[in-house]
Parts: structure tokens; C-alpha cells; sequence
């Protein structure tokens, strides 16, 4: 079975290697369990609030399973997004990642999403990111999305953390992966599955009787669409009032973040 190596924030290099190596790898401790807490406790009224699939679009079922609650427009939940979204340690490996085939200049943010995966979700079916922009080609070494899928609780083999094929981000697309390619990113509250937008993955399956919860950022260059706007998905409001750095972060202000050269 294959594995994904586990860092600490002390090896940057390390990590870039890893994501262009293997497609993605584990960084453990990035956020404080302290700040997983918070962000669970802003976050849980919303999921109780919350229907099993709560997408709009009954398709969406296919792709994202049955007992799994699914949210966007994030900073109107919790003030504490923006310690994510301006993490400097994400911010720096982004630029490093995105930046390596000189052709993204600026980042942004695409998206942020919860994903909350409840007893009973199935392994989602095996995708990469990048999906979402089929046009663009993938005989590229940089990775044109690179994401991280923070724990905000333990991510376990039974409660659904998220299935990884290590390598598969330099397959052709006709290649499928067999069960024995997949590992699980098991890791700890506050660690991060970072990963490149090429790789094959999938949320897992949660056969405990607790919600397993990751909290994800995409970045991307800002030349590429975002995938949410976070004008519309946010109440009136709550995004003219984060930090201007922030607000460039997430396409309201133009500009991004400058990616360092
Ligand atoms: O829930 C997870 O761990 C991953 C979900 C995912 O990959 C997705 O919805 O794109
Ligand atoms: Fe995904």
C-alpha cells in the first residue's frame, strides 16, 4: 500500500517535493487543536441547522454521497477563517507551488468549503480538483490548484478520512485507480491534507457515529476563475469588513497575492 509522508511546518522544501513527487503529503500540528475547537463551535450550529446533502442540485448527490452537509460562504460562519486564509504558511508554499512555471504572478483564493461526512457516507467517488476547469491540460509541472483539507477533528480509517492515490496526479486521465493505489490521510485535529489539484482522491467512509470534519482552501493563480464568489455566498457585508490583504485574497479587492518571484 502506499503511504503519504508526514511534515512538520520546519520543512517547506520538503513539502513542495513531496506534493510535486507524490501529489500531495500530510502536514501535521498546522493549526492549534485550540483553533479547531473555535472553529468547530462557530461552525456546529450551522451543521445542525443543516440537512444530510444539502446541495441545491440533486445531481450533486452522485458526486458528493448522501450524508454529507457541504458549506460555502464560510467567513459569514466564523471570524476565524481569516487566520486560515492569511496563514503564512500556506500563503508561502502556495506561492512557491503555484509560481514554479512563471506563469502566475498573483494568487487567489478558489474556494473554501466545510466538508462534514456523517455516519454512513460511502467513499465519494475517486476525482481530481482540477476537474472543475476541464479545459486546461495537465502536461504541466506545477500544479495549477493547490489545496489543503484541514482536520478539524481527527481524520480516521473508519470515519471517513479522505482517500488519496499517491502519484496519480502525473497519470494519464484513462488511467484508473485500483484499490490497492489509494492510502487514507489519516492524521491528527488541526493537521492538513496539502495536495496538488491533479491528484485522485475522494472523501472516505464514515462508519462512526460522529461527523468528520475538514475545512478546505483552494488556491489557485489569478488568472483562473475562482470557483466561489465569495461576494455572493457571504452575507451583505462580512467580507468588506476583513483585512484589505484578506479581501485581495479573495478576488474583491484585484491584485491577489503577489507570488514571490
Ligand atoms: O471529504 C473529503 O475528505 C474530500 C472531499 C473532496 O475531495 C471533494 O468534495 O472534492
Ligand atoms: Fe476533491
Amino acid at each position: 500500500m502506499p503511504e503519504l509522508k508526514h511534515f512538520t511546518i520546519e520543512s517547506p522544501e520538503d513539502i513542495e517535493q513531496a506534493i510535486l513527487d507524490d501529489g500531495g503529503c500530510i502536514l501535521d500540528s498546522l493549526l492549534s487543536p485550540d483553533l479547531c475547537d473555535e472553529l468547530m463551535s462557530d461552525f456546529l450550529p450551522h451543521i445542525e441547522d443543516a440537512s444530510w446533502n444539502n446541495s441545491k442540485y440533486k445531481e450533486d448527490e452522485d458526486f458528493f454521497g448522501l450524508k454529507t452537509i457541504r458549506f460555502h460562504g464560510l467567513a459569514s460562519m466564523s471570524d476565524r477563517c481569516s487566520e486560515i486564509i492569511g496563514n503564512e504558511f500556506l500563503l508561502n508554499l502556495a506561492s512557491s507551488l503555484l509560481g514554479r512555471g512563471k506563469r502566475c504572478r498573483a494568487l487567489r483564493v478558489s474556494t473554501m468549503e466545510l466538508m462534514v461526512l456523517g455516519n454512513g457516507q460511502a467513499n465519494q467517488q475517486l476525482h481530481r480538483d482540477m476537474d472543475s476547469w476541464a479545459f486546461l491540460d495537465r502536461s504541466r509541472e506545477e500544479p495549477l490548484l493547490f489545496s489543503a483539507n484541514i482536520a478539524l477533528c481527527d481524520f480516521t480509517s473508519t470515519n471517513g478520512a479522505t482517500v488519496v492515490v499517491p502519484g496519480s496526479h502525473r497519470w494519464p486521465d484513462e488511467r484508473k485507480a485500483t484499490e490497492t493505489d489509494g492510502c487514507l490521510a489519516t492524521m491528527k485535529k488541526g493537521s492538513a491534507l496539502l495536495y496538488s489539484g491533479d491528484i485522485v482522491h475522494g472523501g472516505g467512509n464514515n462508519v462512526e457515529n460522529a461527523i468528520r470534519t475538514g475545512f478546505y482552501i483552494g488556491f489557485i493563480p489569478s488568472w483562473l476563475s475562482p470557483l466561489e464568489n465569495q461576494m455572493v455566498s457571504n452575507k451583505p457585508g462580512v467580507i468588506e469588513r476583513l483585512d484589505e490583504r484578506v479581501q485581495h485574497l479573495l478576488n474583491v479587492v484585484p491584485g491577489g497575492f503577489t507570488v514571490i518571484p
